[in-house]
C-alpha cells in the first residue's frame, strides 16, 4: 500500500464522507487514491482554499464532526489559514491536509517550499505536524482526530511531503483502525467534579434572580435539548449569546432572548443586569457579549457562575462564585440527574416579568417589521427579516456574515422549527463565510435548503464560489444585502464623528447580473413589492437562487447595537421608549 491509499483508507475509517479542497502539484496523486480505495467519500472541489475551509467548517459545526480540506503546498496553506483560525477560536474540529513538496527539495530554494508549513499554522492550530514518513500515517491521523475533538476543539494541521504519497509500506507494519469516541465531538467530554454539581444546586436553588446564559459551548456540545431539560426542571430562564443561539426554542417560555452587543434583546440585556446569579455554560465572555467587560454592570450581590470547557478561560474576565472545568452538556446532564434537595427560592416574580418583557419586545417588533414593509422608501433590512421570518416554516439552516445581516438576523429572525440553526462566525467575524458555509452545511444536511445571508463587501470576497454552488447544483437560498458599501465600517466611522467616510464605498453593482452570469436564477430587489414576489420565487424555486436586496444603508440609521444606541445617546434597554421595570 501507497502512502496516498494509507491516508484515504484512514480517513474513511473515521467515516470522513467529504474533503474540500484545490488542487495543485502536490496533491496529484491524493486524488486517484480518494476514487480507488475512498469508498463513497467525494471530493468537493472549490475556487479558493480559505472556502474550502469555510465549507469544512461549517459542515463540523453543523455535523459535529471533524471537517476534512486539503490544500496543495505554499499558496495553498496560506490561502487556508483564515478559515483555520476562524474554526480554531470557534472551538471547531478541523483538520488541514497540506501537502508539501518533497522533503529531498528541502533548504534547496524548491518552488512554494520557502514557506514552513508546520510554523505557518502553530498559532492557528491545536497542533501543527509534518508526517515524515508514510508508517507514521495511521497513527499521525489518529492523533489529529484525538487532539481535534477532545478538550476544546479546534483544528489540527498536517503537513504532508509529497514524497510520502508513495512511499510503499507493508500491510503489517501499520493498523488502521479509527479511535471510534474521536470521530465526532465534544470527546471524552469531561464530567464535572460532583462536589462542583452539587454547589451550583445549592447557589441555583438560593437564587432570587438566576439565568442561565447559554454560549456557543452549549452547541458544541449538543447540550440544547439538556440545557432545556434543565431549565424546565428548575424553572430557571436562559439567555443565550449569539453563538449560543438556537440551543433553546426561541419560542420556549423560558427561552428569554440574545444578550450582547450586537442585534441584542432588551429585555435579555436587562435580564442580565437584573439577575442576582448568572451561569455562564460554554462562553468565553469575549469582548461583544460582555460590551468590552463592562456589562453587566458589577453589582456586588451578583454571583457568577461559570463553566467552561477550557480552564484557561476559567475566571479569566469575572470574579467566579464557582468556576467549573467540564463540557456544557455533561454538566447539564449531571444537574437534571440530581435528586431535588431544597426548593428553589426564585421570585415567583421574575419569570413572569421576563416574559412580560419579552411579550412587549416582540409586540413592538412586530410593529417595526409591519412599519418597514408598508413604508415607502428605500429598502430597510426589517422588511427583509419580516419576510424572511413568514417564510421560515421548514428547517432551514442559516449562515450569515457580519454587517448588517447578523444584527438584524439576530434582532428580528425567531426560528419556529427546532431543526432550524444560526451560524455565524464569531471568532474573526471575518467576511466572505457565508457564501462558502452554505455549501458545508448543505453536504451536512441535504434535506435543510440553507441560506446565506451578507452584504455586498461579503459578496466581493466570496463570489468565486457562486460556481461552485451551480456546479454542485446546491439549493441555497442567498441575500446579498446590497448597500454599495462597507456598510458597517461607514457606520461606524459616522459613530465616532468623523467629519467625512473614508475609503469605505464601492461603486454600484448589479450583483443580479453577476450571479446570474455564474448560472443562477436571479432578481435585484429595490422595494417591498419586489421584495414579496423575489421572495416567493426563491423559495418556490428548486435550484441555488440569489437576491440581490438593495437595502437601505445601516451607516444612514443606528442599527441595532447596544454600544453604538448608547453613542447616540438612546437607551438601549428600551422597548417601544419605555424602560423595563422589574415588577
Ligand atoms: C476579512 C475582513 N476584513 C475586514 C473586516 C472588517 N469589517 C467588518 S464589517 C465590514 C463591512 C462589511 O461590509 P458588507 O459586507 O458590505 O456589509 P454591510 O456592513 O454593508 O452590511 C468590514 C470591512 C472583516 N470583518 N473581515
Amino acid at each position: 500500500m501507497n502512502g496516498a491509499e494509507l491516508l484515504v483508507r484512514m480517513l474513511a475509517a473515521y467515516d470522513v464522507r467529504y474533503i474540500f479542497g484545490v488542487p495543485g502539484d502536490t496533491n496529484v496523486s491524493f486524488y486517484p487514491a480518494i476514487e480507488e480505495v475512498g469508498g463513497s467519500m467525494r471530493h468537493v472541489l472549490t475556487r479558493d482554499e480559505r472556502h474550502a475551509g469555510y465549507m469544512a467548517d461549517a459542515y463540523a459545526r453543523v455535523t459535529n464532526r471533524p471537517g476534512v480540506l486539503e490544500v496543495p503546498s505554499g499558496a495553498g496553506p496560506m490561502y487556508a489559514l483564515p478559515a483555520l483560525a476562524e474554526a480554531h477560536e470557534s472551538a471547531v474540529p478541523l483538520i488541514l491536509l497540506s501537502f508539501d513538496m518533497p522533503m529531498s527539495g528541502e533548504g534547496r530554494g524548491i518552488i512554494t517550499q520557502f514557506v514552513d508549513q508546520v510554523r505557518l499554522m502553530e498559532p492557528v492550530t491545536k497542533a501543527s505536524i509534518q508526517i515524515k514518513m508514510a508508517a507514521k500515517i495511521p497513527e499521525t491521523i489518529r492523533r489529529a482526530f484525538r487532539i481535534a475533538t477532545t478538550g476544546r476543539p479546534g483544528a489540527v494541521n498536517l503537513v504532508i511531503p509529497e514524497d510520502i504519497l508513495h512511499e510503499h509500506v507493508a500491510r503489517e507494519q501499520i493498523s488502521l483502525h479509527a479511535e471510534k469516541a474521536c470521530m465526532s465531538f465534544p470527546a471524552y467530554a469531561p464530567e464535572a467534579p460532583q462536589w462542583a454539581v452539587l454547589e451550583l444546586q445549592h447557589l441555583l436553588a438560593a437564587a432570587r434572580r438566576p439565568l442561565l446564559v447559554a454560549g456557543g459551548g452549549v452547541n458544541r456540545a449538543q447540550g440544547g435539548p439538556a440545557l432545556t431539560k434543565l431549565a424546565e426542571q428548575l424553572r430557571v430562564p436562559v439567555v443565550t449569546t449569539m453563538t449560543g443561539q438556537n440551543s433553546i426554542s426561541d419560542h420556549h417560555e423560558l427561552s428569554i432572548g440574545i444578550v450582547g452587543d450586537n442585534g441584542f434583546h432588551p429585555h435579555a440585556n436587562r435580564a442580565m443586569e437584573e439577575a442576582d446569579l448568572l451561569v455562564y455554560l460554554g462562553s468565553r465572555i469575549g469582548s461583544v457579549v460582555s460590551m468590552g467587560w463592562t456589562f453587566p454592570q458589577p453589582r456586588r450581590e451578583r454571583k457568577i457562575v461559570q463553566v467552561e470547557i477550557a480552564p484557561d478561560l476559567l475566571g479569566n474576565t469575572s470574579e467566579n462564585a464557582l468556576s467549573i472545568h467540564a463540557d456544557a452538556r455533561a454538566l447539564l446532564e449531571q444537574l437534571s440527574a440530581l435528586p431535588a434537595q431544597r426548593p428553589m427560592q426564585t421570585d415567583p416574580k421574575w419569570l413572569a416579568t421576563l416574559n412580560e418583557w419579552r411579550r412587549q419586545f416582540w409586540e413592538e417588533a412586530g410593529v417595526q417589521l409591519r412599519r418597514a414593509r408598508e413604508e415607502a422608501g428605500p429598502l430597510r433590512p426589517q422588511a427583509i427579516m419580516e419576510a424572511l421570518n413568514r417564510r421560515l416554516v421548514r428547517p432551514h439552516l442559516l449562515f450569515a456574515d457580519p454587517g448588517t445581516s447578523t444584527s438584524y438576523l439576530n434582532r428580528f429572525v425567531r426560528l419556529t422549527d427546532p431543526e432550524s440553526r444560526i451560524i455565524i462566525p464569531r471568532a474573526y467575524g471575518g467576511l466572505g463565510y457565508a457564501l462558502p458555509a452554505v455549501v458545508g452545511g448543505w453536504f451536512a444536511r441535504p434535506e435543510l435548503r440553507p441560506i446565506g445571508l451578507f452584504g455586498d463587501g461579503s459578496f466581493g470576497m466570496s463570489v468565486g464560489e457562486l460556481e461552485t454552488i451551480v456546479r454542485l447544483e446546491i439549493p441555497a437560498i442567498l441575500l446579498n444585502f446590497n448597500n454599495s458599501s462597507f456598510g458597517w465600517i461607514k457606520a461606524l466611522q459616522k459613530s465616532r464623528g468623523l467629519a467625512r467616510t473614508f475609503s469605505v464605498d464601492f461603486s454600484h453593482q448589479d450583483a443580479a447580473q453577476i450571479a446570474q452570469g455564474f448560472g443562477l436564477r436571479a432578481m435585484r430587489v429595490r422595494t417591498v413589492a419586489e421584495l414579496e414576489a423575489a421572495m416567493d420565487a426563491a423559495f418556490a424555486h428548486q435550484g441555488p437562487v440569489f437576491l440581490d436586496l438593495v437595502v437601505e444603508s445601516v451607516a444612514d440609521v443606528v442599527p441595532p447595537v447596544y454600544s453604538w444606541l448608547r453613542q447616540a445617546g438612546q437607551e438601549p434597554l428600551t422597548v417601544a421608549g419605555r424602560p423595563l421595570v422589574l415588577g
